[in-house]
């Protein structure tokens, strides 16, 4: 079965939405198959981000994923990953419609709430960085 992961921002922890994300994603009729807490290092962060290491937003971005603690957690269910990404809502504050993550909960491009795989070659990749015991 399909997995992604989906990452709850500092943004997001600090704001309390934790709840309010984990309950869209189960009341869609997700699996949370494995979930955590964590302050993530500079090194995790850049690793997660290696494909954004020419942007001129990645050393905010690097600053913001690691300036506070961050909820992680692998979903599982039938086009997890493109089903997430529709929830999460487009990048750009502006585009983000209403009713998704981010259209509901975010005016900020970088401080954006929730990271979510975008294929099944990254979120595969992505799983592995941050949780061992899951394929
Ligand atoms: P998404 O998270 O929607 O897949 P990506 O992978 O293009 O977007 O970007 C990764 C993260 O980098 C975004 N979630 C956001 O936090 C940040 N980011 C992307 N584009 C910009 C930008 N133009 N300015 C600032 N931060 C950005």
């Amino acid at each position: 079965m399909e997995k992604t992961l989906l990452i709850i921002k500092p943004d997001a922890v600090e704001r309390r939405l934790i709840g309010e994300i984990i309950q869209r994603m189960e009341r869609k009729g997700l699996e949370v198959k494995a979930l955590k807490m964590e302050n993530i290092t500079v090194e995790k962060a850049e690793k997660h981000y290696e494909i954004h290491k020419d942007k001129e937003f990645y050393n905010d971005l690097i600053e913001f994923i690691t300036s506070g603690p961050i909820v992680l957690m692998v979903l599982e269910g039938k086009d997890c990953i493109s089903i997430v990404r529709h929830m999460a809502g487009s990048t750009s504050p502006i585009d983000a419609i209403p009713g998704t993550i981010r259209g509901d909960f975010s005016t900020d491009t970088l401080k954006n709430i929730v990271h979510t795989s975008d294929s099944i070659e990254t979120s595969s990749i992505e799983i592995k960085n941050f949780f061992k015991n899951i394929n």
